[in-house]
C-alpha cells in the first residue's frame, strides 16, 4: 500500500499530546467491524492516564454476537466497552454512553472540589482512526448538527469543542493512523472499512481482499449477494462479479475497477451482510 499515512497525522499527534491536560476523560472510538485493527496503538502513550472509555461504533454493520463477545472481552481487561449505532442514535445508548462518561469522571470531580474548585464540568475528548464515527457520535450525543461528517476519510480537520448538557463537554478531533502496521492485515482491514483514504489506495486489491476474506470467513455472502460461484481466485470472483452487473468495456472486456469501487462501496454498506473482521484473541 503506498503513500497512505497523509502528512496531517502528525499534526493530529500534536494536537492529541497539546490538548490531553486539558480532559478528564478519552473517549476512544474502534470500528465494531475491526474491534482490535481499528485501536491505534499510539493512543496508549498519547493519553497518558487519563480515564478512558472505548466506544465500538457502527454496531449496525458488525455481527452483532461477535460484538458481544468483544465487549465482554474489553471489559474483562478492566476496559469499559460500549457499542453504538450513532446514525440511528437511541435514548438508551446515549443515557448508557453519558453515564459512563460521569462515572469515570467522578475520582476527577472530587479531587478538584477538594481543592476547592467549583467547575463541575466534565472535559472529554473523543478521538480515534478516520471515519470512525467521531463526529457522528458528537452530533448524536449533543443532539446538534454541529460538527461536520461524511462517509470518507478527513472530514474533521481541526479541533472543536461542542458543549451537552450543561456539565459535560467534547472535543472533536481529526481522526488519526499510525505510520507503521504492525501486520498487512491490518491495512486492508482498515482499508476496507473506510478508514484509509480511497485516493491513496489501490481499489482493485483491496476489493480481491474483501473477495479473499469473505471466501473464507463468511462463504455464501457472495453468492447471496451477486448470484456468483465462490469458488476460483479473487481476480476471477470479481471478473464474474462484473459481468453479473454488466461493467463491460469495449468488446468482452469486464471494468474490474467499476466492480472493485461497487464491491468495496456494497461491502462498507453492509450490502454482503453483517462482518465483523477481527477474531478475539484465543
Ligand atoms: N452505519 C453506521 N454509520 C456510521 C455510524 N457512525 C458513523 N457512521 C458513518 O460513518 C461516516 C464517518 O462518520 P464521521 O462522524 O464523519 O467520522 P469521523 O470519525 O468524524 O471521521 P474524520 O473526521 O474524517 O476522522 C459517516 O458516513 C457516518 O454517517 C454508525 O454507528 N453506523
Ligand atoms: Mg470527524
Amino acid at each position: 500500500m503506498i503513500q497512505w499515512f497523509p502528512g496531517h497525522m502528525a499534526k493530529t499527534r500534536r494536537l492529541i499530546t497539546e490538548n490531553i491536560k486539558l480532559v478528564d476523560v478519552v473517549i476512544e472510538l474502534a470500528d465494531a467491524r475491526v474491534p482490535q485493527s481499528s485501536r491505534n496503538p499510539l493512543l496508549a502513550e498519547l493519553i497518558e492516564r487519563k480515564p478512558q472509555i472505548i466506544v465500538l461504533t457502527k454496531e449496525d454493520l458488525a455481527d452483532a454476537n461477535a460484538t458481544e463477545r468483544w465487549l465482554k472481552y474489553y471489559n474483562s481487561l478492566g476496559l469499559k466497552a460500549l457499542s453504538v449505532n450513532a446514525v440511528v442514535g437511541k435514548k438508551n445508548t446515549r443515557d448508557k454512553l453519558l453515564e459512563a462518561i460521569r462515572k469515570k469522571a467522578v475520582p476527577m470531580l472530587q479531587k478538584r472540589q477538594n481543592k476547592g474548585i467549583i467547575n463541575k464540568t466534565v472535559r472529554t475528548m473523543i478521538v480515534g482512526i478516520p471515519n470512525v464515527g467521531k463526529s457522528t457520535l458528537i452530533n448524536f450525543l449533543s443532539r446538534k448538527g454541529a460538527a461536520a461528517t461524511g462517509d470518507r476519510p478527513g472530514i474533521t480537520r481541526g479541533k472543536q469543542w461542542i458543549k451537552l448538557d450543561n456539565d459535560i463537554e467534547l472535543l472533536d478531533m481529526p481522526g488519526i493512523l499510525w505510520p507503521k502496521f504492525e501486520d498487512q492485515k491490518i491495512g486492508y482491514k482498515l482499508a476496507a472499512s473506510g478508514a484509509i483514504n480511497d485516493e491513496v489506495i489501490d481499489r482493485q486489491e483491496i476489493a480481491m481482499w474483501i473477495i479473499a476474506w469473505l471466501v473464507n470467513n463468511a462463504p455464501d455472502r457472495i453468492t447471496k449477494r451477486y448470484g456468483t460461484n465462490e469458488i476460483g481466485e479473487p481476480l476471477e470472483i470479481l471478473t464474474a462479479i462484473c459481468r453479473r452487473r454488466g461493467f463491460l468495456l469495449s468488446g468482452a472486456e469486464v471494468d474490474l475497477q467499476k466492480g472493485a469501487v461497487m464491491l468495496i462501496d456494497e461491502f462498507r454498506g453492509g450490502k454482503l451482510g453483517r462482518i465483523t473482521m477481527d477474531y478475539l484473541p484465543e
